[in-house]
């Protein structure tokens, strides 16, 4: 049982690879090789697609690496495509590791005629009903409401899904964080609060977002139980996502798990950090040498599982080929038809959107529709 409101997170695997004291794991060789795996995925992704930012292939994209365990820990900490998750924008590895077809996650991505979205989301935003994953928020915290009315809904029609809701440490200072969280509470709605602590929104450290000595410890004022797990630590927080999630599905009410973990790449290619103006290269340099993917390497090498450097290689080539191919079939599709704009948003188009749609099919050749 994990222990809630601890002042140190909550490790399964230390530092250097060992599984800590009376710490135990369930899954099988084949699952622990293949949490690896959705790691990589996640740390290939951002590279993949930071090239293709720079080639103007796509125009925004916001890395999760060096949260990969973080990622993956929840979304394998889930029923896949049966719960469903609230997350944020920086949430790609989650949805990848809930099993979001690479196609549709690139598509998105690009904006492409192939997208689920058809282009009318901002790039970097993919969300899928299939998946149980949806679109994510630009603005911060607006995820949390809803979420909470999906979890009440779940607990009102007695459904045996629970709801996963996502955010960063800056997210917690806003309004919408502290009204869904008290609703959550209040309706002992099933929903998971997870905080992807990254030490950092944008240029602010969590020593500037919050006099809290941490985020979990917030829950207290919500009458919610809080914890804290270590977020390098896919096992860790796998363990705790699943916990707390089957917790709920037996009734159990909200919580808070607070997953400690850091941002080692840009916040977005519209982000400082490549000029070095607010944080320090020393904190970059100890954070990326605590790489969650590296540590879950040694412990993999301790229980007898090697990975090589060879097959590292092959990984990574299949990876990088499986994107690729997502990508040229995406751009394969070519762009949203400007004329789906309206498409699935009102029954009934308002009368000044319609005045909008006729002004723009004047100015693209007048060509008779439907509409
Ligand atoms: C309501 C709102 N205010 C401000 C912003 C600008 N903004 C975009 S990302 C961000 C920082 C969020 O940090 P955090 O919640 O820690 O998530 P992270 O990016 O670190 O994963 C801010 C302030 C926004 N998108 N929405
Ligand atoms: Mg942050």
């Amino acid at each position: 049982m994990l222990e809630a409101f601890t002042s140190v997170p909550h490790q399964t695997i230390g530092e250097d690879g060992h599984l800590r004291p009376g710490a135990t794991f369930d899954q099988t060789p084949a699952q622990l090789h293949e949490l690896w795996e959705n790691m990589t995925l996640v740390r290939e992704f951002d590279r993949k697609l930071v090239t293709l930012l720079r080639q103007g292939r796509t125009t925004f994209y916001a890395q999760a690496s060096g949260m990969e365990a973080t990622q993956i820990g929840v979304a394998r900490g889930l029923r896949a495509g049966h719960d469903w998750v609230w997350g944020y924008y920086r949430d790609q590895g989650i949805a990848l590791g809930l099993g979001m077809p690479l196609t549709e996650v690139v598509a998105q991505m690009i904006g492409s005629n192939s997208d689920l979205n058809k282009g009318r989301q901002m790039p970097h935003h993919p969300g899928s009903v299939a998946t149980r994953f949806v679109s994510g928020s630009s603005s911060i915290a607006s995820q949390v409401p809803p979420a909470v009315g999906m979890a009440m809904a779940q607990q009102y029609l007695g459904l045996d899904e629970v709801t996963v809701c996502t955010f960063g440490d800056g997210a917690t200072s806003e309004g919408d964080w502290h009204a869904g969280i008290n609703m959550a509470a209040v309706q002992n709605a099933p929903c998971l609060f997870v905080c992807e602590n990254n030490q950092w929104a944008i240029s602010t450290p969590t020593a500037r977002q919050t006099r809290s000595e941490s985020i979990h410890v917030k829950a207290r004022a919500y009458g919610i139980p809080g914890y804290f797990v270590d977020g390098n630590d896919v096992l860790a927080v796998q363990a705790a996502v699943k916990e707390l999630a089957d917790g709920m599905r037996a009734g159990g009410g909200p919580a808070l798990l607070e997953c400690l973990t850091y941002r080692v790449g840009s916040h977005s290619n519209a982000d400082a950090d490549a000029e070095k103006t607010y944080r320090s290269r020393d904190q970059v340099r100890e954070w990326t040498q605590r790489d969650p993917i590296a540590r879950f390497e040694r412990f993999l090498a301790l229980q007898g599982q090697e990975i090589g450097s060879e097959e590292r290689s092959e990984v990574v080539a299949r990876i990088h080929r499986e994107i690729e191919a997502a990508v040229q079939q995406a751009e394969a599709s070519g762009q949203p038809d400007w004329r789906s704009m309206l498409d699935d948003v009102y029954s009934d188009t308002p009368v000044h959107l319609r005045h909008q749609y006729e002004g723009l099919r004047q100015e693209n050749g007048g060509q008779k529709e439907s509409r």
